[in-house]
Order: structure tokens, then C-alpha cells, then sequence
């Protein structure tokens, strides 16, 4: 423990000096602290562990050995204003093990959206930098630390550093390389140079190319052949779009090949400049539109060939939202391809001769019959082969034209009704602009489950294309009906789009903090997938993929009349109405009561949404608007009907800023279910 100290106190007696010649420069906005005299007015929140300030100052940090009971403690910032786009530097430190969070709070908001994350505990001091977005609300930052358990283990925050500008920028005065990183390699680096290496480095160099400091990697140590040294950005925490501009200087002996990347987060590199020039006669100011549908990293990369391979240098890399080009256009949106089959088919279509295959239904969900994914009462597209007269025919449903050159992301949800053998029955193709199928990008090959499953397809065509699903039917037998709903399109790959939304539960990988009531009821929820123990009860699959997670209550290990309570985490007020979402499954033909209650302080819980008696097979979507300017949880509540078959689910609980009604959706519950159905004891 001792050891520990005097490590950290050397530590921070050399990053201080650092810093020091840092600040400086960089005006330091509201919310900028480094714990040397206050805590800048940064307080632990009351419900959890507390952030200490160490003793010689300097530092704040949450101690395993001192959190008792919790696992957390969450450090609040003071009430902060700034609208333009700012970033936030972090110096802080992992000893042991552990984690550190770093959430936005909106002041419209009642849920906190995570920016940062870190779980590497490390023996130095590490920086962070995390973009906060332009925005017109007055926002917090909570910084979440959780030590791993044990003791001596801790999470420490050195400084919070908040700046005016983007977190990719860096004009390299700061030593600290604004959160750029050089990836090391034995021979060839990245360094920080400046005044009084220039002139060496640079040879005659004007005065009016004075850049003060800047980045550099010389061949001189270089001894294979293609060494590569790879400079860095921090992950932005958001898409960019924009102009990026930066200054570099170049000359080229034997060799070297300098180019310009954004990586995301699956690490996936796409080439975005190479300079024209092998030799510039000093600094050159570039610029490159930046489009990317995901947060990136920018990457500056050089390969020597030799030792004599002269050198890159680079300065004052900044960023601006507008584009470089005037005539540059913005990046596409597929939206246009989204389909819930609601209020029609969008702009999707048969050709003529097939009109009659798929049709838009709408099917009122009762015990056995299944209703569309959307809400459980909405419209989908049925092809209903089983009732053609015309076996060995095949429907194509087409899609809207989207641009080349862009990676998409495509979800569609299908379901399987009667089909006995359905290996290729439902087939996607792209198709190009002469209505020519250029890949088949998906087929069905899952036995039938009578469950909406999700399907997700990456492509990228380098023409304009569209989507087209053919159904084909080759033999009445084997034909049954075959339903689609709630086509989307993204931009970007669907493994980096598929990140956790903020307010979201979906279940699959937790229950995302929610609490077990142990006082107030008889039972628990429990978390599963696939279909519940008990026959003609309970989703046959989740609703999020159709394959995933979701809570129940499970009938047969409760009496009749025995509740189940489940709490959120805490939600904080806001000054607005905001919306709970959630999908609920009712069947069986013993369903008792789902609760939804709002519960704050000592009062008592107040209730919001109600829903009793067998409703269908289908997950039905409950829309729920409330008001609450005090931190609250909300209950969902289930009670066990009669009998064995009351199972209830629970499934992509959603918590949104503003009201839930916008044009196309449900309107807000009114008080009863429309498809309620009275407990028959
Ligand atoms: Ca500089
Ligand atoms: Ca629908
Ligand atoms: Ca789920
Ligand atoms: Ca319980």
C-alpha cells in the first residue's frame, strides 16, 4: 500500500510538470479540474460509494477497501452550459483492476448516456479523450468508477482537462499528443519535435514555417523492409462528417509511403488520402472530407523501405463540420428503404405478373394466431403460397434503389408458418439497375419456429442496387405462408450499429442493473431464451431477434395470486414527459396482471399502465407516457393468474426523451387493453 503511494506521488509530481506547460495554451472550459485545492464542484452522487480526494491533494479516486457495500462510485459534475463541441481530457488510472465510465447526462434526459469506457488496469497514468457534442441543453458529466473487488485495488482520476474543439484535433503543443498514440515498434516512431530539433531536421526552413511543435518519423533507424509507424487518434464518440485539414511536411530519399485511414471499431482501416507530392518544400496544408457512418479513429501511417527513406512530419490536424468542398454532398441516407408495413408498402413493390403473391395483412392477434412485429397489432407482408393454384412459381418483392459505394446494413424480421421443408423458399438477391441479380446475399435454411427472427445482411456493391426477396414456391406440399415486417437499412457494417442504446434493455446480455424486489412480492423474474418450460404459455422467443433473451415469470414455480417485482436502476427527473416502450407477452389461458408503476421517495407506487387475462401469442408493444421531475424507478409488476398457464414476458424495454406519439406509432395507453380478456377462474 505504501509502495503504491509514493509510486503515485512521483508519478504525479512528473505528469505535473507536464501539465503545467500545457495549460497554458488550451483555455480550460467549466467542468475542468485537477483536485488540487476543491473538487471544482464535482460531488459524489449520494446513492452510491464516494470519490475521495487523496490526502497531499492532487488526485481524486474511489477505493475498493473503502466502498462497503457498493460497487460504484459516480462523480458528478456541476450543472455545465458550453454548446459547441467540446473534449474531454481525462488523466486517470486502473491500479488492480476494475473500470472507469464517463456518462453524459441531459438535463432533458432521465437516463445517462455512456460516452468512455475503460477496464485495463495499467501502472501508469493513462489519457482519455472523449468528444461531448454540440448541444443546447445544459448537461452533466458523471464519471463512474467500480475497483475491482479485493483489496488495494482503485480507479483515480489525476485531471479532467475540458477544451474547446474536437478531440481528433491536436496542434502537438501539448506533450501529452492531445490522446494520440504512436503504436511502437522497435525501429520506426512517432515522436513530438519542435524549435530545437527543426533545423536539423528541416534543413533551411523559413520562419514562416514556424509551427512550433509537431509530429515526426524519420527512416533513420528503420532496417527492414516496409516498417510501418502508426499515429493514432482517439475514437470519436460519434459519426463524423466533415472537412479534416492538417499540415505536414515530407521528403522521400529511397522511399516511403505516407497515407491517411479511419479505422472503426471493429478495426476495419479505409484509405482516405495519399499525398501527390514525394518532396514539399515545406509545410503543406492539406484537406479530406470525412463521411463515416460510425465513431473512427484517424490513422496517420508511414512505411520506410530503408534507412534512407527521409521523414513525414504533421501539425496542427483539426477538424470542421462543414465540408472541405462546397459541392460535397452529404452522406446518404438508406432510411428510405425502411418499411414497417403499417401504412403501406412504402416503396417496395411486385412486378405485375406476381402482384398477387405477397399481400399486406393485418392479423388481430388472438390465442393462436400471431400478430406483425411492430406493435402485435399492425399490418406485415404475407406471401401465402399454400393457396396458390400455381405450384413452381416465384414472387419477387423489390426494393427501392440505393446508391454504390456505400456499406449497408440490412434487417428484416421473417416469420414461418406450416412450411414443412424451407430451404431456399425465401431468397435475397441485390439486384442492379437493369433488374439483373448480381448476388445472392441470403437464403432461408432455419427450420420453421413460428417465431419473428431477425436476419442480418452486410453488403456493399459498387453500383446502384436495390433488394429484392423472392419467394419461391416448387411444390404445393411443401409451401406454407411465409411472412416479412420491418425492413430496415443502415449505413456502416451491422456488427458496429448494433452497439447498446442508451435507456435500452434488451436482455441480451444482462438485465442491465434492473433489481430483484426480495421484500415486496413472493418470486423473481427470471432471464431466458427459446421457449418457456410449460406448454400453450410464454413466447416462443424473444422479441428482440427472435432467438435472444427476455425476463419471465414462470407460472409453475408460484401460487396463484403471487407477484414478481422487478425495478429499474435509478432514472432521474426531467423538466419534460418522457416515454417507457416495452413489449409484453400475454398467452396462456390462466394470464394474470401486468403492473407498470412509477415509484419515488416514501410514497406510494403510483400506477401507470395495467394489462390483465391471456391477450396472444404475439409480443404486443405498450406505450407508456409519464412525467417525473424527481429521481424515480419504475416497477414492472406480474401476478400469477389461476392456473399453470399464466406465464408473462417481457422484452426491449425503451426509455426515450419527449412523448411516445409520433405519427405512425400507437397512441399512449388509455387505460385498458383493447384486447383484454377476462382471467376465467
Ligand atoms: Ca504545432
Ligand atoms: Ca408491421
Ligand atoms: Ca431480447
Ligand atoms: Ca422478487
Amino acid at each position: 500500500m505504501y509502495k503504491r503511494t509514493v509510486t503515485m506521488s512521483r508519478l504525479c509530481l512528473s505528469l505535473r510538470v507536464l501539465l503545467l506547460c500545457v495549460c497554458v495554451r488550451a483555455r480550460q472550459l467549466p467542468g475542468s479540474c485537477s483536485f488540487e485545492l476543491d473538487t471544482c464542484g464535482y460531488s459524489s452522487d449520494p446513492n452510491y460509494g464516494s470519490w475521495t480526494v487523496n490526502k497531499e491533494g492532487h488526485l481524486i479516486s474511489v477505493d475498493s477497501s473503502l466502498l462497503d457495500e457498493q460497487e460504484q462510485a459516480i462523480l458528478v459534475s456541476p450543472i455545465l452550459d458550453e454548446q459547441d463541441w467540446s473534449c474531454v481530457r481525462l488523466v486517470y488510472q486502473i491500479s488492480g483492476g476494475g473500470s472507469l465510465q464517463l456518462y453524459l447526462r441531459l438535463a432533458s434526459d432521465n437516463f445517462d448516456y455512456l460516452l468512455w469506457t475503460a477496464n485495463k488496469a495499467s501502472d501508469s497514468w493513462l489519457i482519455a479523450s472523449v468528444d461531448l457534442p454540440n448541444n443546447a441543453i445544459p448537461y452533466q458529466i458523471l464519471l463512474e468508477g467500480r475497483p475491482a473487488g479485493g483489496l488495494g485495488k482503485s480507479v483515480a482520476i489525476f485531471e479532467i482537462h475540458i477544451v474547446n474543439g474536437y478531440c481528433i484535433e491536436c496542434d502537438f503543443e501539448e506533450h501529452h499528443m492531445c490522446g494520440y498514440s504512436n503504436s511502437w515498434n522497435p525501429n520506426v516512431n512517432w515522436y513530438v519535435g519542435g524549435v530545437a530539433t527543426e533545423s536539423n531536421l528541416f534543413g533551411n526552413n523559413t520562419t514562416n514555417n514556424y509551427r512550433g511543435h509537431f509530429v515526426y518519423v524519420d527512416s533513420v533507424y528503420s532496417k527492414h523492409f516496409q516498417e510501418v509507424a502508426k499515429l493514432t487518434s482517439p475514437m470519436t464518440t460519434v459519426p463524423m462528417e466533415g472537412c479534416l485539414s492538417f499540415y505536414f511536411h515530407r521528403k522521400q530519399e529511397r522511399g516511403n509511403i505516407f497515407s491517411v485511414f479511419t479505422r472503426d471499431q471493429l478495426g476495419v482501416f479505409e484509405e482516405i488520402w495519399r499525398p501527390e507530392v514525394i518532396v514539399t518544400a515545406g509545410w503543406t496544408l492539406v484537406y479530406i472530407e470525412i463521411k463515416a457512418p460510425h465513431p473512427l479513429q484517424v490513422v496517420f501511417e508511414v512505411a520506410f523501405n530503408s534507412a534512407r527513406g527521409g521523414y513525414v512530419a504533421i501539425d496542427d490536424i483539426s477538424f470542421s463540420p462543414e465540408f472541405c468542398q462546397t459541392d460535397t454532398e452529404s452522406t446518404f441516407d438508406p432510411a428510405i428503404a425502411n418499411c414497417d408495413f403499417d401504412n403501406g408498402l412504402c416503396l417496395y413493390y411486385q412486378e405485375k405478373a406476381e402482384s398477387k403473391v405477397w399481400s399486406r395483412v393485418s392479423i388481430k392477434p388472438n390465442t393462436y394466431r400471431i400478430g406483425d412485429h411492430t406493435t402485435g397489432t399492425g399490418y406485415f407482408l404475407l406471401a401465402n403460397t399454400g393457396f396458390t393454384s400455381i405450384p413452381g412459381y416465384v414472387g419477387r418483392l423489390h426494393g427501392p434503389f440505393l446508391p454504390g459505394n456505400h456499406k449497408y446494413c440490412l434487417r428484416f424480421y421473417y416469420l414461418l408458418n406450416e412450411f414443412r421443408k424451407v430451404d431456399s423458399t425465401l431468397v435475397l438477391y441485390i439486384y442492379d439497375e437493369n433488374n439483373v441479380a448480381q448476388e445472392k446475399v441470403w437464403s432461408l435454411s432455419d427450420t420453421p419456429r413460428a417465431v419473428w427472427t431477425v436476419v442480418e445482411i452486410t453488403y456493399m456493391k459498387p453500383m446502384l442496387s436495390k433488394i429484392v426477396f423472392a419467394t419461391i414456391c416448387n411444390n404445393f406440399w411443401e409451401c406454407g405462408s411465409l411472412a416479412i415486417d420491418d425492413i430496415t437499412v443502415s449505413l456502416g457494417d451491422c456488427k458496429i450499429t448494433a452497439g447498446s442504446v442508451p435507456g435500452q434493455c434488451n436482455f441480451e446480455s444482462g438485465v442491465c442493473g434492473y433489481i430483484q424486489d426480495k421484500k415486496g412480492d413472493n418470486a423473481d423474474w427470471l432471464r431466458m431464451r427459446g421457449h418457456t418450460p410449460t406448454s400453450l404459455t410464454g413466447p416462443r422467443g424473444d422479441h428482440s431477434t427472435g432467438v435472444g433473451y427476455f425476463i419471465y415469470i414462470e407460472a409453475s414455480l408460484m401460487h396463484p395470486g403471487h407477484k414478481a417485482r422487478l425495478l429499474t436502476s435509478y432514472l432521474h427527473g426531467s423538466s419534460s414527459v418522457q416515454c417507457l416502450i416495452f413489449y409484453y407477452h400475454m398467452y396462456g389461458s390462466g394470464t394474470g396482471i401486468l403492473n407498470v408503476f412509477l415509484a419515488h421517495g416514501r410514497r406510494k407506487d403510483i400506477l401507470l399502465w395495467r394489462s390483465s387475462g391471456e391477450l396472444s401469442i404475439t409480443w404486443m408493444r405498450a406505450t407508456v407516457d409519464y412525467h417525473c421531475h424527481v429521481q424515480h424507478q419504475i416497477i414492472f409488476e406480474a401476478i400469477r393468474g389461476p392456473s399453470l398457464r399464466s406465464d408473462i414476458a417481457i422484452d426491449d424495454i425503451h426509455f426515450k426523451r419527449g412523448p411516445c406519439e409520433e405519427p405512425g406509432e400507437a397512441s399512449p395507453y388509455s387505460g385498458s387493453s383493447e384486447y383484454f380478456n377476462e382471467v376465467v377462474n
